[in-house]
């Protein structure tokens, strides 16, 4: 049948039918169990398709995260439609050009913001604007309690569009990668499997649901288990302490087990039920890894994976978790590493890393020559990361070909910044690097040339205006003249290596 490949009729045929069986449980203790969440979406798709939300029609949303940002994802995909989730942090000036990509029927945006929502609506003509807040309340609550707890999941084919998902674009405007029903099923199904999730698994959820991280890995993957998902806000590593003896996986990001770790009350007895620990989204230092490993006994599994592809390579479930490296190409899924040119390089060598498999993207939004450009003739995508793969194929990320910052595992893209400064009064030019630091892996600092009245407070506020607060600069240093090479190019690596210690002196 053609709407078992709508991947929420694939989740759902996986949902216990125990009233009984929890799918939330939050942290004042209250818990929706899996009957009731089928039921719930149900409400909230017919509101959806009451909005006039269809097949192929985009719904972007950015709310906090909440159950009901949950029940609306489920509720997208019931209806057939395409979740364009956004960063809570954008500021309207982003949101702004998003809508005027994505060209959404319905926005669903945090009650605060309405009135710079509804005129960036009224000036895309965009019909819908409808809220829900951090509590899961606002008029798109009440619009689903209206409605009937029945809802035929739309027929949906593999190839068809489930998701909008920018990822900032390395020149300029950031791209929207559109993923297929297809490509989020075999991923997770691929992933259920490869991490051997068993009855009675217990999910910690505190990443961010509007990447494909938090979204896909750990709901998609929690869902087809059947599994109870422990639901928190945001990252918070008192409130994971204390929830640790009662789960069984956590997937984050590294500034979740660097923060972790500087808990004293993080042992293995702490750890007794946990099953997995699993991190991704930015490198791991080796050195997080073996102290984790000396303060609870749990070897950290590190993936590797990026918004146009889900996942891509995994260390072992069973077998050696390699600190540094990001373990083996996922079961369906083909990596090879290549020169400039596309040429296979062999095993050993550092290249480009090219994926091809049943979970890559379908192309990015509207932008047909871009995506031409970043896939092979052979079907291989060019994931702009450079990688090794050993003899026995596993792969190792050893640097970024793409002009690319990870801070707290938030991408970020030094052009948008540099062109953000460039329109500030007194700059002259600016080069934007991502140096070392202890919490965040990476952070950003803005180097730049102009007028001697330049106050670095000012342009860091002037930037907040603009840009999310996670890619506004921490630092600003002024210069005389940029360094460049003969070639008149900005000579990023010495000022990486200027600025290095920046964040990280003294520590
Ligand atoms: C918050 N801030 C950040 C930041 N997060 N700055 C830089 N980088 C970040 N990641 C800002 C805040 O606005 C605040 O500014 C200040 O830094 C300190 O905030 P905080 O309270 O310490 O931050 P916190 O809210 O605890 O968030 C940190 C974090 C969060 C690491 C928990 O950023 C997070 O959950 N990151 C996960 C990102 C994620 O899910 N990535 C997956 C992408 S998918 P001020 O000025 O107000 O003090 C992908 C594919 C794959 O990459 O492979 O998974
Ligand atoms: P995004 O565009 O937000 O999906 O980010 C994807 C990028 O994150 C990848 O292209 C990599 O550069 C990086 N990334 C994800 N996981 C890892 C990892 N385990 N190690 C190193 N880099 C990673």
């Amino acid at each position: 049948m053609r709407d078992e490949h709508n991947l929420y009729a694939l989740l759902n045929s996986r949902f216990p039918a125990d009233e009984e069986a929890a799918a939330f449980e939050l942290i004042d203790g209250s818990t929706v169990s899996y009957p009731q969440l089928d039921l719930i979406v149900s409400r909230y798709a017919n509101a959806l398709a009451s909005l006039g939300l269809g097949p192929g029609d985009r719904i972007t949303v950015q709310i906090e995260k909440s159950l009901a940002n949950v029940y609306l994802y489920l509720a997208a995909l019931k209806c057939g439609a395409v979740f364009n989730p956004l960063n809570t942090a954008y500021t309207p000036a982003e949101v702004d050009y998003y809508v005027s990509d994505a060209r959404p029927r319905v926005i669903v945006c945090d009650p605060a913001a309405m009135d710079a929502i509804r005129e960036i609506a009224s000036a895309h003509e965009i019909d819908h604007v409808v809220t829900l807040d951090a509590l899961g309340r606002g008029s798109m609550a009440e619009l689903a309690d209206a409605q009937s707890e029945a809802f035929a999941t739309v027929p949906r084919a593999p190839d068809d569009l489930a998701a909008l998902v920018y990822t900032s674009g390395t020149t300029g405007r950031s791209k929207g990668a559109m993923l297929s029903h297809g490509n989020l099923a075999s991923n997770a199904l691929t992933l259920h499997t490869l991490w051997a999730f068993e009855p009675g698994d217990i999910l910690i959820h505190a990443l961010p649901i509007f990447h494909v991280h938090g979204l896909y890995v750990a709901l998609n993957t929690s869902f087809l288990n059947g599994s109870k998902i422990i639901w928190l806000p945001k990252f918070d590593a008192g409130t994971i302490i204390g929830l640790l003896p009662r789960a069984t996986i956590l997937m984050g990001v590294p500034t979740f087990y660097t923060r972790l770790l500087a808990d004293p009350a993080l042992d293995p007895q702490l750890c007794g039920t946990m099953r997995l620990f699993i991190s991704g989204s930015a490198p791991l230092l080796a050195e997080t890894h073996t102290q984790f490993e000396q303060r609870t006994g749990h070897r950290i599994l590190e993936r590797y994976g990026m918004t146009e592809a889900g996942m891509i390579t995994s260390n072992p479930y069973d077998g050696e978790r390699r600190a540094g490296t990001v373990g083996f190409a996922l079961p369906d899924v083909d990596v090879r590493v290549a020169g400039d040119i596309g040429d296979p390089l062999p095993h050993g060598e550092i290249g480009i890393l090219e994926i091809k498999g049943p979970n890559v993207f379908k192309g990015y939004w509207g932008m047909p020559e871009k995506t031409a450009e970043e896939f092979r003739g052979d079907g291989y995508f060019i994931t702009g990361d450079m990688a090794v793969i050993s003899e026995d194929g596993r792969v190792s990320i050893v640097g970024r070909g793409k002009d690319l910052i990870i801070s707290g595992g938030f991408n970020i893209y030094p052009k948008e910044i540099e062109g953000e400064l460039d329109e500030l009064d007194g700059i002259d030019e600016s080069a934007v690097v991502g140096v070392p630091h202890p919490d965040f892996g990476e952070s950003v600092v803005a180097v730049v040339t102009g007028t001697s009245a330049l106050d670095e407070q000012w342009i860091i506020g002037s930037l907040a205006q603009r840009l999310a607060k996670f890619k506004v600069p921490k630092r600003v240093f002024f210069v005389d003249e940029l360094p460049r090479n003969t070639m008149g190019k900005v000579q990023k690596a010495d000022l990486r290596s200027r600025y290095a210690e920046t964040f990280t002196a003294g520590k």
